[in-house]
Formats: structure tokens, C-alpha cells, sequence
């Protein structure tokens, strides 16, 4: 194992700068291999610093053409310069101007950190420490600065160039170049900057701000495509007007842009005034993009815009304290695409993601705080812990306080901290002000890692006709931290009679519980309700009121009342849930021990019920979708035998599609549209069930299903319906499906982003094959391990949806994974990172493949040379 791994960071470690870098004039001549970038920066020491003390600015993989201090070139013992840093031994004790060149090849900048090219685009990427491949600087987020960027380029190459903040000057040069100038009136940390420069096509809005500031809007995109922008700018203007009304935060700027970008590392980021966004994540069109990738796309755009005020206006202290931008901002945007679709189901959707991202994070080597304390590579900590639990944080809190006192503190938050790069500790001040709480003990959320079980066990007293419900929450140890404390755990909870009717709360020794919350905040506690007439079924923990696992016995016929009954939508589903994993864990064990599974009818039934009777598609297709094999596989917990569970899923859906298999086949029926295809909430929820049943229909009578998904898929009139019969299809073998996979690559085969599709589903297939299909697409046209998003679809896809085939027994995925890992590192280590965070969950298998994970683990280990991002996960994952 390699010991020279990145020394460790250290939240308690934390001190300010010894300089502040005011203001920043940047000159930056665009160029394919030898762009210049003139850096003149405004810098004085801090009045918290080390006086005298050097400065040490940071850089990664830089060029120093020259430097000058005051104007004047500066000797070469005032200073020492590396690829790495520049530090000047000792800096004049009062504000002087540094004046830095530096020299860039953006076309051999494969790491698209810092500033790159994508498909001939001049972009940058600075989260977290990009700007430090393009400048020397104090590239930390509580330095902030003014910027002014003036853009230099060959206009036939780029006749667009964008900077942050509002646009000035811009003119044409000799030599077939041109120049804009770029001004950004409100300070920000470097991490924020960006600039653009390339042939783009340009969709235009406008957007008044409620105090009358009119703000020019443009998306940028390949030229050609200005026709897949339409819902992307109308998603930009509705999370501006959402802003304004819910959290009162207006935009602060002339002009608002967004450019999308083929080749990045992630969805997209938030720089001030000028979103870079993966193109996956703003093109769309009926023909070439889902349902779903609409609901991305509404929430990606919005995520990144209110990172305007929660992100960029309040920044972050440190790296430490990324959730309090990220949770925060995820809370907001889950939010906003409540209120714009379904709350109920939007919520069931999150809470999927949670389970399957962060639970599974949370349960393995990985495990981290949502404000973690330690880090050697800030890029492995953009995290489902950060973000989702991040936000269920915030949710809890609003939960805790109520809805008042939340949104007093969120007004005193974004007064009081605008302008700062803030800490959780002065966010959460804000509302304990507001609410008068006191939020200490809430605040260890932010620092116990692991996720809590609160197991519940109800006792009830006929002839008293009183219900006790005794609660006893505990978190099971996580990397570093072997002991947990009770955490504060709000819980939502009712309760049903058996014929359905909600029975009061009236609790015999607590005040009357306000909105049925309950609030667990040590380790065991009960509450006694008094006057309950029968023995009701407790729905607990309504609306996933905290991220937590809850063990409750409830019968068969409990959970069907809660399914059937329950005035909580997320408990009805819930419900759904949890009896459908009953039956899959009971079949993976029949499978285990070679016997038939009882199939128990009455599941099936109540789903057949629901089919006739719901006017929620939406609802009714979440419910459909029963719990995946990465669920039940984290639902055992341990000894995962990931051929067992695909086997018992099969079993079970075969089971469940051929028992309502004419209700499936009606429903199909009466859903068809007869109307153009439009990505409103409510047809996607008709596609979303129409779907989601002929999968079940296919798997319980495919002779039946399978026919009507080739239908489909030959005459689908847009992405939605194609892909999903495509999907249906894949799980077929047989020459139909191959035919189909065929016609489809044939028809897209220009269009990466829906190639991405037709990649990933061919390396989700629960087959042997697969692994060769795999490698066989990697030689496809379209296919290149340099563009992440098409790494993802293939790759990405087979080894995190694909449980049955990258855990093969003989060990063959993992090698495969290991090998592209090893591969990739070089050239792009975050996404070699991202990749590698598949072996995750390699500690919860059965022995013969926690071996093989462990060797082909240990084989990248044993890599010299490898990244700080590589190794930090690798070496996490083995300890
Ligand atoms: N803030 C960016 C993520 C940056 C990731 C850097 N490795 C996107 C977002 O969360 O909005
Ligand atoms: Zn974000």
C-alpha cells in the first residue's frame, strides 16, 4: 500500500488567510495551446493575519511567464515558484498590486478542472480548486474578490465570450481577434470565477425582478440545438419568480446566462451570473429526452440559479462547510419542483435517491458527516451525505421549528450573512434566534456520521384504551467514530383504524403533540396515547420526517390498511414498500435454500386495487416500482448474494404481473394519449404508469407484454415511451430485442446524448453476456472513456445498475472496473474517483466476491503514482 498519500485537512485547523485579495483584473488571450492570462491582483494583509508573514499563493500544474509587484518585475530571490505554488518571501506590509502571467494549454487539460476545451469551447471549471490551474492564488472560499475579466480570442474560433457579472467594453483587434470585458460588482471567492469563449448558438429571455431590475437571459448551446434550449429557459424563469416569492431572494445582476457544455465532470455549476451545465442537463426535445430528463432538467437549472443567493452571496467559510451551501440549496430545489409537480411525489422520488445513494454511503467505508471534520481531496466530498442528507438537515429543522420560525430565520440568515463566507454554526444561529430553540443538540446531525435506526414496538391496552408507543433510536459505528449519541429525531406520526378512519391523538402525559410530531432526542423514550377505541395501526414517521431506518412489526394486513387507508401519501407508498421487500427478502431466502417461495396473493390484489381505482398515476407508478435489487440488497445488510436477489426479484414480479396481468393490460389501454406529447407533470405521470405496467405485464406474461413493447417501441412519437420499451425490452433476450437495440443505435447514432441511453441500458442487462457487450460498446463510434458523460452511460451504468453482473462471482466486473479506474486516472481523476466509489458497499457481500473486490481493491492500491483522488477513496475503502 502507498504511505505518500495527501496529508490530511483539518476543520479545527482552520485560520484566516494572512492576505486578502480585493479586487482581480484578469487579461486572458484565449488560445488552443498557449492561452496567457494576465492576473493583476489587489492585495493587502489581512487585519486577522501573521504580519509579516509570506504569501503563499496556490497553483496546480502552472507556467510562470513573469511577475511584478507595484508594477516593478520582481527579483528572483523575492520569490519561489513551482507548477505548484508561488510564494513571496516577504510581501510589503501594506496593499500592493501583484502583477501574475501564467501560461495554459486549455487542449491538453483532460482533467476539465480549470480552463479546458469541450468540443472546441473555451470553458473552466473552478469548484473547488480550479482556479488554481489557471492563476497563482488564494484559491480558498473566504478570500473574496472583485473581478474584472477582459477575454481575448480569434473570433472566428469564439465569437462569444462571456465572463461573470455584466458585460462592458468589447471591441476587434488586429490579427482576426476580438476582446469583451466582463465586470462582476459583488465580491466572491475564486471558485465562482468563469469565462466562456466559442461558437454558440444563443436562446434569449428576459425576466423583470420584482423591484423592476430587467435581466437579460441567455442559454448557449451547440450550434443547431438552440431548438432543445426552450425548457431550460423556461425553467430559469420560473425558479426566478419562485425565489422571489418563497424565499423573497431577487437577482442582483443585468444578465443571467447558461452554457452547456458537453464535456464536464458533473451536472453543472453555479458561477456568478454565468451557470456552466453538462448539455445533458439542458437539452431537450420530445424525440431525444425523457420525462425524467425534463425533471432534471427543471431542477438542475433551478439548483444552480438559487445557489445565487445560497452559495455565491453566502459563501462558505472553508470546504468543511460545503453542505451548508449544497443541503441547503438541494432543500431549496427539491422544494421548488414540489411546488411546481407533485409535493407527494416528489418526496417519494427523493427519498428513493436518498436511501439508494446516501444510505448505502452511510453503511459503508465511506461514511462521512454531513459537515465532515477531515479530508485529504476536497472533489471525494461532493457526496449524497453532503448533499441529500444535507438536505434532509435543513427539512428537520423546518420541521423542528415550524414553518414561522423557519422562514424568520431564513430572512435573518440572508440578511446577516450576505456578503460572508459563513459557517453552519452562524446558519443555524439564525434560528435559534428565530425560533428561541435551542439547537445544540440538533447540531450533532452535523457531525455524527452513520444513519439512525429507531426501532418502535407499540402495547395496547384494550381495557384502558391506551396505546404506548415505545421508541429506541442507536447508530451503528462509522469510520472514526465508534461511539454515536442519541440524535433529535422529529417524528410525523398518526394513527389508523382498522376500517381506515385516522383516531385522535391525545397523548396521557405529553402536551397535545402540535401537527402529530413527536420528537425522539434520546435514546429511548415512549408516549402514551389515552382514549383510542381499537387497536389502530401507527403510521410512523409520515413524510420521511428524518433520515433514519425504522423497524416496526407490522403484520401483513397492518400494512395493507396503512397502504389502502393512510391520509400520508408517503406512508401509503411506504407501506407498498415495505410489504413487497417482505416478499423479496422471504424469496431470496427460498432461493438461498433451494425451495419455492410462498406467494402471497394479497400483495398483488391491493395493486390491482390501486390500478382501477387511482386518479394519481404519478403515485400509482411509484408504487409500481417495486424496491430494486440494490434495495434489497441493502435491506440484508450483509452476505449479499446478488445473484440470489436478482433470481428473487424475478420470482416476484413474474408472480405479481401474472396475477393482475388484466388489470396491467387495461390500465395500458385506457392510459394511451391520444394527445402531442408535452412534459407537463400530469401526462408524465400517465406515461410514468403506463410504463412502469407494462414492465410488470412483460415480466408476468410476456407473451402478452413483450408484443406490446415492440409495438411501442416502433411507434412511440417521443423519448419517454421509446426508451421505456427499449427498457422492457432489454429483459428479453431474444432476436427482437437485439433488432430493436440495433435500430435504435442506427437512428441515434449522432446524438450522444441519447447514444447515453441506449449505452446504459445494454450494460444494465441482468445477464452474463453483459460484460462482453460491454466491452464491445467501448469500441463503438460513439464511444469515448475522455467525455464523462459517456463514461458514465457505459460504464457507470454496469457497475451501479447493474448489481447481478459487476458482482460476478468469478470476479470479472471488478477487474473490468479496476482496469478502467487505473486507466483513467491519469487523464481524469475525479471521475476515476467517482467511478471507484461502485466498490462502496464491497464489505456487505458474501465472502467468494468480498474477496475479489478486495484483491482487484488492493491491485489499485498498490499503484504508484496514482491521484490524491484515487487513493483517498481507495485507501478508504480499505481501512
Ligand atoms: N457546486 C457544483 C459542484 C462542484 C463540484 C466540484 N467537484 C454544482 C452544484 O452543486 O451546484
Ligand atoms: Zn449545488
Amino acid at each position: 500500500m502507498r504511505t505518500d498519500a495527501a496529508p490530511a485537512i483539518r476543520l479545527e485547523d482552520y485560520r484566516p488567510a494572512d492576505y486578502l485579495i480585493d479586487t482581480v483584473e484578469l487579461d486572458v488571450r484565449l488560445d488552443p495551446a498557449r492561452t496567457r492570462v494576465i492576473a493583476e491582483l489587489g492585495v493587502r494583509p489581512h487585519p486577522a493575519g501573521r504580519v509579516g508573514a509570506p504569501l503563499a499563493l496556490d497553483g496546480d500544474e502552472l507556467t510562470l511567464v513573469s511577475i511584478a509587484l507595484d508594477g516593478l518585475a520582481l527579483s528572483p530571490n523575492a520569490y519561489e515558484a513551482s507548477a505548484q505554488g508561488l510564494t513571496l518571501i516577504s510581501p510589503p506590509e501594506r496593499p500592493f498590486r501583484l502583477t501574475i502571467e501564467t501560461q495554459l494549454d486549455p487542449t491538453s487539460n483532460t482533467k476539465l478542472m480549470g480552463l479546458y476545451r469541450s468540443s472546441g469551447v473555451y470553458c473552466t471549471q473552478c469548484e473547488a480548486e480550479g482556479f488554481r490551474r489557471i492563476t497563482y492564488f488564494l484559491d480558498r472560499p473566504d478570500v473574496m474578490s472583485v473581478y474584472t475579466t477582459r477575454i481575448e480570442a480569434d473570433a472566428g474560433d469564439a465569437p462569444v465570450l462571456l465572463g461573470n457579472g455584466n458585460p462592458g467594453a468589447r471591441g476587434v483587434l488586429p490579427n482576426g481577434r476580438h476582446f469583451a470585458v466582463w465586470s462582476d460588482p459583488h465580491p466572491k471567492p475564486a471558485y465562482l470565477f468563469a469565462l466562456v469563449g466559442g461558437r454558440l448558438g444563443r436562446v434569449g429571455g428576459e425576466f423583470t425582478t420584482r423591484s423592476g431590475r430587467r435581466v437579460e437571459l441567455g442559454v448557449y448551446v451547440e450550434p443547431g440545438k438552440e431548438d432543445r434550449a426552450g425548457y431550460a429557459m423556461d425553467a430559469l424563469i420560473r425558479s426566478m419568480r419562485w425565489d422571489e416569492e418563497t424565499f423573497g431572494c431577487e437577482y442582483d445582476l443585468d444578465v443571467f446566462n447558461i452554457v452547456a457544455v458537453s464535456d464536464f465532470n458533473m451536472g453543472a455549476m453555479e458561477n456568478k451570473g454565468l451557470n456552466i451545465f453538462n448539455d445533458k442537463y439542458v437539452l431537450a426535445s420530445s424525440e431525444t429526452a425523457t420525462d425524467a430528463d425534463y425533471a432534471a432538467i427543471e431542477a438542475i437549472i433551478a439548483h444552480e440559479y438559487f445557489h445565487n443567493w445560497t452559495g455565491n452571496r453566502i459563501t462558505c467559510r472553508d470546504w468543511f462547510q460545503l453542505c451548508l451551501k449544497e443541503g441547503l440549496t438541494v432543500f431549496r430545489d427539491q422544494e421548488f419542483s414540489a411546488d411546481q409537480r407533485s409535493r407527494p411525489v416528489k418526496r417519494i422520488a427523493d427519498v428513493r435517491t436518498l436511501r439508494a445513494q446516501q444510505f448505502a454511503e452511510d453503511s459503508g467505508p465511506l461514511a462521512h458527516p454531513v459537515r465532515p471534520s477531515t479530508y485529504r481531496e476536497i472533489n471525494n466530498f461532493y457526496t449524497a451525505t453532503v448533499y441529500e442528507k444535507g438536505a434532509e438537515l435543513i427539512r428537520m429543522l423546518k420541521t423542528l421549528v415550524g414553518p414561522e420560525a423557519f422562514k424568520a430565520g431564513m430572512d435573518l440568515y440572508l440578511n446577516r450573512c450576505d456578503g460572508t463566507a459563513a459557517t453552519v454554526e452562524d446558519f443555524l444561529a439564525c434560528f435559534a434566534e428565530a425560533s428561541g430553540m435551542d439547537l445544540s443538540h440538533f447540531s450533532l446531525w452535523y457531525r455524527q456520521s452513520g444513519t439512525p435506526s429507531v426501532a418502535v414496538r407499540s402495547h395496547y391496552d384494550a381495557q384502558a384504551r391506551t396505546l404506548r408507543l415505545d421508541f429506541a433510536q442507536s447508530t451503528p459505528p462509522t469510520p472514526g467514530q465508534p461511539e454515536k449519541s442519541p440524535v433529535v429525531i422529529p417524528i410525523r406520526l398518526g394513527l389508523v383504524g382498522r376500517g381506515g378512519a385516522a383516531l385522535a391523538l391525545t397523548p396521557a402525559d405529553h402536551e397535545p403533540l402540535a401537527e402529530g410530531l413527536f420528537v425522539l432526542d434520546r435514546t429511548a423514550d415512549s408516549i402514551t396515547f389515552r382514549d383510542v377505541p381499537v387497536v389502530p395501526v401507527p403510521s410512523l414517521l409520515r413524510g420521511f420526517s428524518a433520515p433514519v431506518r425504522l423497524e416496526q412489526e407490522l403484520s401483513s394486513e397492518d400494512l395493507l390498511t396503512l397502504f389502502r387507508h393512510d391520509e400520508d401519501p408517503f406512508n401509503r407508498w411506504q407501506a407498498a414498500q415495505s410489504y413487497a421487500m417482505r416478499l423479496m427478502v422471504r424469496a431470496v431466502e427460498a432461493v438461498r435454500s433451494q425451495t419455492t417461495p410462498e406467494l402471497d396473493p394479497a400483495f398483488a390484489q391491493a395493486l390491482g386495487e390501486l390500478l382501477a381505482h387511482t386518479e394519481d398515476h404519478a403515485f400509482a407508478a411509484q408504487v409500481m416500482a417495486l424496491p430494486s435489487e440494490a434495495d434489497v440488497a441493502r435491506e440484508l445488510g450483509r452476505d449479499i448474494d446478488p445473484d440470489a436477489i436478482l433470481a428473487a426479484r424475478k420470482t416476484l414480479r413474474a408472480h405479481v404481473g401474472s396475477a393482475i396481468s388484466e388489470q396491467l393490460a387495461r390500465t395500458y389501454e385506457a392510459l394511451a394519449s391520444r394527445e402531442a406529447y408535452a412534459p407537463t407533470a400530469q401526462a408524465a405521470g400517465r406515461r410514468a404508469l403506463r410504463n412502469a405496467g407494462l414492465d410488470l405485464l412483460a415480466a408476468g406474461d410476456p407473451e402478452r407484454g413483450v408484443p406490446l413493447a415492440e409495438a411501442q417501441f416502433a411507434t412511440a412519437d417521443n423519448m419517454t415511451d421509446q426508451i421505456a420499451a427499449l427498457g422492457v425490452l432489454a429483459q428479453h433476450p431474444g432476436p427482437a430485442r437485439e433488432a430493436a437495440f440495433q435500430a435504435f443505435g442506427e437512428r441515434f447514432s449522432s446524438d450522444p446524448l441519447v447514444l447515453d441511453k441506449w449505452f446504459g441500458l445494454q450494460a444494465a442487462i441482468a445477464e452474463t453476456g453483459t460484460l462482453d457487450r460491454v466491452r464491445g460498446l467501448m469500441r463503438h463510434p460513439g464511444f469515448s472513456l475522455s467525455n464523462p458523460n459517456r463514461t458514465r452511460a457505459l460504464i457507470g451504468a454496469f457497475a451501479m445498475a447493474n448489481l447481478s453482473q459487476f458482482h460476478r462471482a468469478d470476479g470479472a466486473g471488478y477487474a473490468f472496473l479496476a482496469d478502467i479506474v487505473l486507466q483513467l486516472d491519469g487523464a481524469n481523476p475525479q471521475l476515476a474517483a467517482r467511478l471507484l466509489g461502485a466498490f462502496r458497499t464491497w464489505r456487505s457481500l458474501e465472502p467468494v466476491r468480498r474477496g475479489g473486490a478486495e484483491t482487484e481493491l488492493r491491485r489499485i492500491a498498490s499503484r504508484e503514482g496514482l491521484s490524491t483522488d484515487v487513493s483517498d477513496i481507495v485507501t478508504r475503502s480499505l481501512a
